[in-house]
Order: C-alpha cells, then structure tokens, then sequence
C-alpha cells in the first residue's frame, strides 16, 4: 500500500476514490443516488450562504491591537484601557449599507466601523459608523428608512422617490443626509475615514462614578475622499477597490492605524445641556467637551478566510464589558435587541462560541445545547443556578451602575426640535467649491424624484437650514424655494 499523507476525504472522514467523476450506471449514466460523497458535495454546496446582512451586507475585515495612550482609569475602570501601554486584539469589519454583498464599493453611502476588542473581561463591540450622527433617533423608524434605501417591491430598482420622500418626512435626518451629500460621503478607501461610536455612552469608574462619552476615531492616513466621477469609475471598474485596498495595504506591511479619542460630559450636564445629548442625530460641541486622546488602533493581519472571520463575525453594542454601559438614546436601546437578535437568525443560536466571536478567555455560563453546539458543552459541569456542585458564580462588584429614571410610560417625540442649527452649521463649515460640490449631489439625486411636493418638502427643510443651501437646491431643481418658509424667516 503507498503511503498518502495529503489524502482527500469527505466531510466524515472517509478517502475520496474519485472526486472527478460521478458514478453511473455504465459509460452513459444515468447517475447513481449511491455515489454518496456526490449528494453529499452538492448538498452542502446549496448551503454554502448564510443570510447576508440585512444592512451592512458588503464588507471588509481585518485583525490588529488597540494600545492605550493615555491614563483614563477616572473614567472607567474597563480593565483593557487600565494601563498605558496596554495592548488587546482586536478585529475590525468595515462595510457600506445599503448594497447587498456584490455591490460596488465605492458608493455614495454612510460606512459601517465595528470593531471587536478581545478583552480579558470579555468581548467588547463598538459597533459604530464613519459618521458621528445618524438619519433618525428612534429605533422604531429603522426598518422603514431602510426600505427606502432598498429596491422597489415591484421594479427591484433603487427608488430616489422613497429616499427623499422618507428624508422629507423625517427633518431629524438632515444634518446626516447634508453630511452623506458633501464631500465625506464617499471615503478613499476604508483606511482613508475616521470611525465615530455616534451614540452616547456611559463610562463608570472603579468608584461607581459615572460620566458621558462618545468615540472618535481618527485616521492616521488622513481623510481622503473620492469625488462623483472618480468612484463611478472606480464602481465599474473595480467593484472590489475598497476591499481590496484594505487587503493589499496590509498584505504589503502598511498597516493603518487610528487614533480613539472620546468627548466626556458630566452627568449632571446631560439635564441642562442646550439639546438633548442622547440624541443621536447631533454631534456634541467640541469647544464644550474637547477630544481625549485614549490609545492606537493598528490593523497588521488580513483574515485567513473571508467566511470564517468576516462573514461569520457578529457584533452587537449590548457587548459590553464592566466599565461601560450604554445610555438612553433611543436608537441604541434599539440595536441592543436588533444585533443579537439579527445573528441569531444569520448564524445560529450559538454564534458566540465560533472563533472569530469567542472572547480569548474562557466563557463560563449555564447555556447549553442549540444548533451547532461544536465545543465540549460544559461536558458534564453543573447546567443550573443555585447549586451546591461549585458552578461559576456572579461578581457582584459588576453590576451594571445603578441609575434613576423617572416619568411617564408613552410614546414620545425627542423634546426638542431643532433639525436645522446644526445642518446649517455643516454646511456653512464647508468651503465655497464643497458646497457647490454638495448642491449637485443633491440636486442630482433629487432630480429623478416622481413628485414635486416631495422636492419642495425637503427644499424648505434645507432652506431652514440655511437660506443660501435651500435656495440653490431649488434653483438646481428649477423649483421656487416655497414662500412661506421665506416668510417665517
Ligand atoms: Fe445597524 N444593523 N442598526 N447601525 N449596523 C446591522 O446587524 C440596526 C445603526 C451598524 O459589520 C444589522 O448583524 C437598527 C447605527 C454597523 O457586522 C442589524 C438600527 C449605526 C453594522 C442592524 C441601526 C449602525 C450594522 C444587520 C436603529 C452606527 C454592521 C445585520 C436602531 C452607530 C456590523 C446585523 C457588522 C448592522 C440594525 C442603526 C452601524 C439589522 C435596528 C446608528 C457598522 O441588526
């Protein structure tokens, strides 16, 4: 018998005779149900797809460490961020929205920046975006924005009707949608853009002190944006650019790195500040609550394999670690349900336990069984709570932080209703050649809208914003800027 030490088998086990040619019966077939490894080929083969995301579905990722920089341990006592010099490993998806997994890179489109620190306390997902605001501040609005960022249930096309239909109804998504429409909406490459936690989140100390904060990271690279013309090439050209940007980059030891910094609010300011700052469609001012730098984030190693690692990775912003909670924005309550839930259904019950999602520490818990249970199960330890065999048992030193909450149960709008100060400011921050740049984008994208009333709706929502802002766009559009908005100046 030769010795055969690369030996092909099939999923059990058993040597493949013949991986080339199916069985028949005799030179011309038909085909026989007996050639098992066959049926067994195909089989898994018509299962080789999970769901794709139902937002976020075309992505990129890769391995890196996240050194701290600075001493922050008054805010938080998260054991990753004690010390200077501190590493952690950590894993980075970056990813649009709105296209499914085939889509071109280089759209116009908010980016997603989820990233996974291993941490010896557990698992931590900043689950964020290269914008630090976002379209909408309730939750319970999300599945409907995304059907207009969708196709068409009839002509399976991308409707500009919906979308601004949608946005015009929806004021609280200017200062994002005039962000998304200037330059920074369509980033260089993924190494080239800054990530933003975009909610506010509560840090607590070793003392039980608690403070506001939100994340800001900064790239080292730069910001580089790519203009209209560029990126529609580029999408017909290399529908991939981004990803494999990210790939080569690291591949070729240029390894990006960016800086985290956080903005810290007192507690107490959250009741007087001048908006609510758990609103998550406004940015806090930077005058008022200066960045902190925290550490470095360097991303030196591509995955092995795209599916294991990328595809199969599952964030959620309810992965936290003691030393950080969340706070009341609405939209972030939300997504504590949405994550898991959505990684439950595309992965299974036991997503956690797979490697790319497994924190590195061991995992001690009174879950057992559900598809897919591939590590030892506890074996035979003890599956229930109390008991008096010595199971794992809870640390009462982190709980989260205790809290107050007051008022009445209802369904109820942000108490403020200021959408346009902060639009308008983004706007008049731009130069005069980005602002033009902005006004086509829009005026553009607006252009195949079906409905007039759609046009003028939003035109007074940018006019609000700033007089000269809405009174281009409607020019642009060869629309009047509608006279009561000018008259309630
Ligand atoms: Fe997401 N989002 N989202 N989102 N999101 C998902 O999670 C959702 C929001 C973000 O690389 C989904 O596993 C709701 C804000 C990123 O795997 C889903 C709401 C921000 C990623 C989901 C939001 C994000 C997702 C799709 C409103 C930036 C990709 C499948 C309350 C701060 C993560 C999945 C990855 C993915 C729901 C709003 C960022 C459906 C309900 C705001 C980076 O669960």
């Amino acid at each position: 018998m030769t010795q055969h030490n690369n030996r092909l088998t099939t999923s059990w086990g058993a040597p493949v005779g013949d991986n080339q040619n199916s069985m028949t019966a005799g030179m011309r077939g038909p085909t026989l149900i007996q050639d098992v490894h066959l049926l067994e080929k195909l089989a898994h083969f018509n299962r080789e797809r999970v769901p794709e995301r139902v937002v976020h579905a075309k992505g990129a990722g890769a391995h890196g460490y996240f050194e701290v920089t600075n001493d922050l341990t008054n805010y938080t006592k998260a054991a990753f961020l004690s010390k200077v010099g501190k590493r952690t490993p950590m894993f980075i998806r970056f990813s649009t929205v709105a296209g499914e997994n085939g889509s071109a890179d280089t759209v116009r489109d908010p980016r997603g920046f989820a990233v996974k620190f291993y941490t010896e306390e557990g698992n931590y997902d900043l689950v964020g975006n290269n914008t630090p605001i976002f379209f909408i501040r309730d939750a319970i609005k999300f599945p409907d924005f995304i059907h207009t960022q969708k196709r068409h249930p009839q002509t399976h096309l991308k409707n500009p009707t919906a979308v601004w239909d949608f946005w015009s109804h929806s004021p609280e998504s200017l200062h994002q949608v005039t962000y998304l429409m200037g330059d920074r909406g369509i980033p260089a490459t993924y190494r080239h853009m800054n990530g933003y936690g975009s909610h506010t989140f509560k840090w607590v100390n070793a003392h039980g002190e608690a403070v506001w904060v939100k994340y800001h990271f900064k790239t080292e690279q730069g910001v580089q944006n790519l203009s209209e013309e560029i990126a529609a090439r580029i999408a017909g050209e290399n529908p991939d650019y981004h990803t494999e940007d990210l790939f080569n980059a690291i591949e070729n030891g240029e390894f990006p790195a960016w800086t985290l910094y956080v903005q810290i609010m007192p507690l107490e300011d959250a009741n007087t500040y001048r908006f609510d700052p758990f609103d998550v469609t406004k940015t806090w001012s930077h005058k008022d609550y200066p960045l902190i730098e925290v550490g470095r984030m360097v991303l030196d190693r591509n995955p092995e394999n795209y599916f294991a690692e990328v595809e199969q990775a599952t964030f959620s912003p309810g992965t936290l670690v003691p030393g950080i909670d969340v706070s009341p924005d609405k939209m972030l309550q939300g997504r504590l349900f949405a994550y898991s839930d959505a990684a439950r259904y595309r992965v299974g019950a036991n997503h956690q336990s797979l490697p790319i999602n497994r924190p590195h520490h061991e995992v001690k818990n009174y879950q057992r069984d559900g598809q897919m249970r591939h590590d030892s199960n506890g074996g035979g330890s003890v599956y229930y709570e109390p008991n008096s065999f010595g199971g794992p048992t809870e640390s009462p030193e982190h709980k989260q932080a205790p809290f107050p909450v007051y008022g009445m149960a209802d369904s109820v709008a942000y108490d403020h209703d200021d959408h346009y100060t902060q639009a308008g400011d983004l706007y008049r921050l731009m130069s005069a050649d980005e602002r033009t740049r902005l006004v086509q984008t829009i005026v553009n994208s607006m252009k195949p809208v079906t409905s007039d009333e759609i046009k003028l709706r939003q035109i007074r929502h940018f006019y609000k914003a700033d007089a000269e802002y809405g009174t281009r766009i409607a020019q642009g559009l060869g629309l009047p800027v509608p006279q009561e908005v000018k008259s309630s100046e």
